[in-house]
């Protein structure tokens, strides 16, 4: 396969290269894409140095997968030139996501729904993978009614100059160029992405639609709250969740543990439960704390993190490709 990545020098651009290459993708040309300033530098890949290259030389050469993580107006300008080029581009950033003309995929949970006229696929937020990917089978056991999450997120979903703030801040310095309108260090921002008009944010708002995309069901109501903490690592989200149908806490945990991708740590007679420091560097996503809403009927509390830029971004879209390689869905394959 000839693969372009989109992004190549950033924080996620980085992990898709390392998640391409533990997972053995079949590599045959790696064509490393990043801004004018980055061309000509190089990068590692599977022990060999590759030159980052221009987003012309990339589409000029027609690659079979195209994985971007450059931002959504980049997306929005350059995806639809590799898909006519016959690139089957897997989307990580926000553009197409709500499009009803492209799919939005947790491979685990709709990759079924993959087909070869799809050019264009959308990578979901990371706050929302890890959340959809704990509860799809236990929405198809009890029907999701309402979710209520709030969300304690990790200073690398927003990229190289947060984790430069944060360990700048730890140093007792000011971050020259900080990515936060306020300190991150010893501190909590309730606010992720930019506000929107309804007072919610743009990461609170992409949790509420694209959980309905993915699971495929608009009666599923949903509240965020999206917090930033100073962690590394990996997103912790508390979600409570009403059902309509009644459950055994038995069976949530036999859901959960035959759930692909999850792996249950709850035993809090031993601490243990799910924790960033755990996740980082796995693709699992964690679950713990799980246990009854006393107060009120049919409805779960649970504790989920996992690492954002692996399951989150990268592995997510890897496993994409991957897919659409076992099916032949990919120009070269
Ligand atoms: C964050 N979830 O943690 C964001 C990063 O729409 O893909 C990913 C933003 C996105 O800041």
């Amino acid at each position: 396969m000839k693969v372009a990545v989109v992004g190549a020098t950033g924080l996620v651009g980085g992990e898709m290269l390392k998640v391409l290459a533990e997972r053995h993708f079949p590599v045959t040309e790696l064509f490393p894409v990043a801004s004018a300033r980055s061309v000509g530098q190089e990068i590692e890949y599977q022990g060999k140095k590759y030159p980052v290259v221009s987003m012309e030389a990339a589409l000029a050469a027609r690659p079979d997968v195209a994985i971007f993580s450059a931002g959504g107006s980049v997306s929005k300008e350059q995806a639809p030139r590799f898909a006519e080029v016959g690139t089957v581009v897997i989307d990580n950033s926000s553009a197409w996501r709500m499009d009803p003309t492209k799919k939005l995929v947790v491979p685990e949970i709709n990759a079924n729904d993959l087909t070869p006229q799809d050019k264009i696929i959308a990578n979901p937020n990371c706050s929302t993978i890890q959340m959809v990917l704990a509860l799809h089978r236990l929405h198809a056991a009890f029907q999701i009614k309402r979710i209520v999450v709030s969300t304690y997120q990790s200073v690398t979903g927003t990229g190289k100059k947060a984790v430069d703030q944060l360990m700048a801040e730890r140093a007792g310095q000011t971050a020259a160029n900080p990515a936060y309108p306020h300190r991150i260090d010893l501190n909590v921002l309730p606010h992720i992405d930019v506000f929107e008009p309804n007072g919610y944010t743009k990461e609170e708002m992409k949790m509420v639609n694209e959980t309905k995309k993915i699971l495929g069901d608009d009666t599923i109501q949903v509240t965020a709250t999206a917090v930033r903490i100073p962690v590394l690592g990996g997103h912790s989200e508390a979600i409570n969740v009403e059902f309509a149908r009644e459950f055994e806490l038995e069976e949530v945990y036999r859901l959960l543990r035959e759930t692909d991708g999850v792996v249950v740590v709850d035993d809090v007679a031993q601490n243990r439960y799910p924790m960033p420091q755990e996740a980082h560097g796995q693709d699992a996503v964690l679950v713990g704390r799980i246990r009854r809403d006393e107060s009120q009927p049919r409805t779960l509390n649970l504790w989920v993190v996992a690492d954002n830029l692996r399951k989150g971004a990268a592995t997510n879209a890897v496993q994409i490709a991957e897919y659409m390689v076992r099916l032949g869905l990919l120009p070269g394959a």
